[in-house]
């Protein structure tokens, strides 16, 4: 007995002796982790996606790196944070819908981050990173969950975004608030930055300032990079605008085309896939006077401008990694918070003197929205696949094998399985409790295999999705799928990903049961039902919205080739 117990001791000792040598003997550092996120950028909007927007930077990575090309996010921009940031669903992490936007009663609409998740930053702070963000949280710093106390040593963050200049007073959006490390600032402060700062320049000077931070330290880096581009108002540099201006007078048809037959030529697309015709409520670019397609046209010129100034300032930051001897050892991650608006419906908008400064209101529109999704129908708010379909692009020189380089991921990941890769490559666990809190288990699964070249299997549970009552369920193949108030339908998405063959009354049993399956995750994830009464609390009203999110009448109704009034 007694030698037993000695021997089993023994072993125990030896055990985490070998243990120890084990983690000494890992001295090859952790990756930096970098990730960043655009906000309301279609699938279609970077150059290696097809888009006509010039985006050498992003194109450059995708180039020494992976890019995913069915990835996926949620139709809002607080909801796709948390799942990015804690890798649990929307709702179980509190924000089913904005930051600030409560539902007495509801689990799942909490308007902020809730105690039961936890960040990426909280944990691998805990590992010994350096954690910095700059950019747009709108995970609810008005309640008082920013990014300090959700993890983050260093942080620049902007509560909502919709922030692109200092002396900003257009679109509605005026004497904004920002917090530098949890203490606000008007935006215009001369504390957050001097002179007439652009704020995707601003985010990435704080990026590169908190990178040097890191190195000081002696530290590994985890840099979350949430820019505000493209969300609306849009606003630019003339000069970026200027450049556009112009390029876009062939109209959204002409040019939607073109990014189509692109994306088949890159191998994006399937070679069967079909581009669907616009939703109804758009207009024909034919019928507008050359005024009205003026008039478009800078709408888009705006937008281009602010995606290719992005891309500028990725570029900036990469340089910097690079000449800090840094970038080989960073893993970097880039997506797009959810497909492009048509929130301002078939017009846009566009006021003033000089569309794209500080006191101009501007926004795309549904037919430019459209353009952004290709080849996808639908947008943000909906989970119609122009709504949840961004790419992905995953570069990390010493970590993904050189071979795979500017190869395309086609298997299935969302947003949520970010946290399970980063744990993975750094060799972290996910816990069961944080800070005395109980934590909701990790619901995403790590894509971090491709980085050695093997295909992701088929994932053992579909994704799903919900905003605002409209939802979705989504395997490799089917994808069943509903906008608000209208009924189920059915894909094929192998074979038709743009959702133009509905097959719920071919396959009814196939609907049946994946309805049926979205009804118990929901019920899991605090999904509450949608209804007539969360109509009213967040939108004010009862009715339901025209097809892109809004109810105004068009202003050039005979240029709008089908109606559709819902
Ligand atoms: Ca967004």
């Amino acid at each position: 007995m007694d030698f037993n117990r000695r021997t089993i001791l023994g072993a125990t000792a030896a055990a985490a002796s070998i243990s120890a040598v084990g983690v000494n003997a890992q001295t090859k550092p952790r990756p930096n982790i970098l990730v960043i996120l655009a906000d309301d950028q279609g699938y279609s909007d970077w150059g290696c996606f097809g888009s006509e927007i010039p985006t050498p930077n992003i194109d450059a990575l995708a180039a020494g790196g992976l890019s995913f090309t069915n990835f996926f996010v949620t139709p809002r921009c607080s909801p796709s944070r948390a799942a990015l940031l804690t890798g649990t669903w929307p709702h179980q992490a509190g924000m089913g819908h904005l930051s600030q936007i409560t539902i007495p009663g509801s689990q799942g609409i909490a308007g902020k981050l809730l105690d039961r998740v936890v960040t990426f930053a909280e944990l691998l702070k805990e590992q010994g990173y350096f954690t910095a963000m700059a950019g747009k949280w709108h995970l609810g710093i008005e309640s008082g969950t920013g990014p300090d106390i959700r993890g983050f040593d260093r942080s620049l963050a902007s509560p909502q975004g919709r922030v692109y200049f200092p002396d900003q007073k257009g679109g509605q959006v005026s004497n904004q608030q920002i917090f530098l490390d949890g203490k606000q600032y008007d935006i215009s402060d001369p504390a957050i930055g001097p002179g007439e700062w652009y704020s995707t320049d601003l985010f990435v000077d704080y990026s590169i300032k908190y990178v040097r931070e890191a190195r000081a330290q002696k530290k590994p880096f985890v840099l979350y990079l949430p820019f505000v581009a493209a969300h609306n108002p849009l606003m630019a540099p003339a000069e970026d605008i200027a450049r556009f201006k112009g390029k876009y007078m062939a109209g959204w048809d002409v040019l939607r085309e073109a990014r189509f037959e692109r994306q088949k030529k890159l191998g994006i697309l399937a070679a069967d896939q079909r581009l669907p015709p616009r939703e109804p409520n758009t207009y024909n670019w034919e019928k507008l006077t050359p005024k009205q397609r003026d008039e478009f046209d800078t709408m888009m010129a705006v937008y281009a401008a602010i995606i290719s100034h992005m891309d500028r300032a990725i570029g900036r930051l990469m340089a910097e990694l690079k000449s800090l001897g840094l970038l080989d050892d960073t893993l970097v991650m880039l997506t797009s918070d959810n497909g492009a608006n048509a929130e301002t419906g078939p017009d846009g908008i566009l006021t003033g003197d000089h569309p794209g400064d500080p006191t101009s209101s501007v926004a795309a529109g549904m037919e430019w929205s459209t353009l952004s999704n290709t080849p996808f129908r639908y947008f943000k708010h909906f989970a119609g696949e122009g709504g949840i379909s961004n790419p992905l692009i995953v570069s990390w020189p010493r970590g993904i094998d050189r071979s795979l380089n500017g190869t395309h991921v086609k298997g299935m990941s969302h947003l949520v399985d970010v946290m399970a890769t980063l744990l993975e490559v750094t060799g972290t666990q996910y816990p069961k409790t944080f800070k005395g809190h109980e934590l909701i288990p990790l619901q995403g699964r790590s894509f971090a295999s491709t980085f050695r070249g093997n295909a992701l299997p088929p994932r053992q549970a579909p994704l799903y999705f919900e905003h605002e009552g409209h939802r979705a369920i989504r395997t490799e193949q089917w994808k069943l799928v509903q906008n608000w108030g209208q009924p189920w339908a059915l894909y094929d998405v192998t074979t038709d990903r743009s959702e133009t063959n509905d097959l719920v009354n071919v396959k009814p049993q196939q609907a049946f049961d994946m309805a049926a399956q979205w009804n118990s995750w929901a019920a899991a994830t605090f999904v509450d039902p949608w209804s007539v009464a969360y109509n009213q609390r967040v939108f004010g009203r009862t009715q339901r919205r025209q097809n892109w999110g809004e109810d105004q009448t068009p202003k050039i109704p005979e240029a709008i080739d089908t109606v559709l009034k819902w």
